[in-house]
């Protein structure tokens, strides 16, 4: 059975889903493109050639000849949507951040659990990297012996907007730390202090936090939106015997004039090419069969990346430590 699926969102990540999911999703039909801009809708829909296009979110969810939805909306739609897709019986690829409400993330994973079963996978697509995949395994398998520290960089070449904030570089591009940090570890944040240094233009300067966790190891994040070289994400997990970083992920290195060079992405589309058509792979999956994929994030990772985000808004604003207080994980997403 070819699942339809109804893209929200015809934005830089709704065009890249929209593209995936004409392209590289065998068993999956691009039924609908959704944005209240119409002639972006249409575009887009031409471009990957969609069955039809839709103004409105909620038209698209309920619509019968859709079976699944991918919401690719601004961040504050995300909740809402997912909620009616719940309310509509339809499994839901939900990009990140759930919400940047911890409240809304809890009203979300409340309605998944009065409905008895699973219906959203939220697009934290760094699991599904084979770097981030391989620093689990060699932990799991005993390679680096017990985590003691892991050390990220998250470099993009300039902030999409003028208005793009540090409290911004917190909650829209740290989750991505926040939640694969959790995934590899296995732990839980405790405390998350933010700092930022000063630029000596008017640019958002990069924000650096430290994330003690509940099993006594650290974690630093450099979050840099406008780090201007190219796009630039590293980790390194340092273990009490060995450690594992992430190599620099390049096809080809150029050699001429006396110089050798590897080029950098211009943003994560090209970086975690794979790791998204993974993602969407395993939410089809997750569609056709009813079964939670074992490594994507849930409504309740959502919830857990949203209220570190929101502890390490007000340590960068108040300049001290916080503590981060969480509800315990519910059975229902063990
Ligand atoms: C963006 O929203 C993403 O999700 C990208 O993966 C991330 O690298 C970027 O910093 C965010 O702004």
């Amino acid at each position: 059975m070819t699942i339809r699926i109804a893209v929200i969102g015809a934005g830089i990540m709704g065009a890249d889903h929209a593209k995936i999911v004409a392209q590289d999703l065998p068993g999956a039909k691009l039924q609908v493109v959704c944005d209240v801009d119409a002639a972006r809708a249409r575009r887009i829909a031409d471009a990957c050639g969609a069955a039809d296009v839709g103004a409105s979110p909620e038209a698209a969810i309920a619509r019968a000849d859709v079976d699944a939805v991918i919401i690719a909306s601004p961040d504050v739609t995300h909740a809402p949507l997912a909620l009616a897709c719940i309310k509509a019986g339809k499994k839901v690829l939900c990009e990140k951040p759930l919400s940047q409400s911890s409240a809304e993330c809890l009203a979300v994973m409340k309605a998944e659990q009065a409905a008895g079963q699973r219906f959203i996978q939220l697009g934290f697509m760094r699991r599904f990297d084979q770097s981030y995949v391989e620093m689990k395994q060699a932990l799991a398998d005993g390679k680096l012996g017990r985590a003691l520290m892991m050390h990220n960089f998250h470099r993009n070449v300039e902030t999409p907007n003028a208005d793009f904030t540090g409290a911004m570089a917190i909650t829209n591009s740290a989750p991505h730390e926040f939640d694969v940090v959790r995934h590899v570890l296995s732990t839980e944040c405790a405390a998350i202090s933010a700092f930022q240094p000063k630029r000596s233009d008017a640019r958002v300067a990069p924000v650096f936090m430290v994330l003690e966790t509940v099993d006594n190891q650290l974690v630093n994040i450099e979050i840099n939106n406008n780090a201007a070289y190219g796009y630039d994400v590293r980790a390194e997990l340092v273990g009490e015997q060995a450690s594992i970083a992430m190599n620099t992920i390049a096809y080809t290195r150029m050699d001429g004039a006396l110089r050798n060079s590897t080029g950098y992405d211009a943003d994560w589309r090209g970086r975690y090419a794979d790791a998204y058509r993974r993602q969407n792979r395993a939410f089809l999956r997750f569609v056709e069969t009813g079964t939670f994929p074992e490594i994507a994030s849930s409504s309740w990772d959502g919830y857990c990346s949203t209220i570190v985000a929101e502890a390490g808004v007000k340590a960068l604003s108040e300049g001290r430590k916080m503590l981060v207080e969480m509800i315990a994980k519910p059975a229902f997403f063990a």
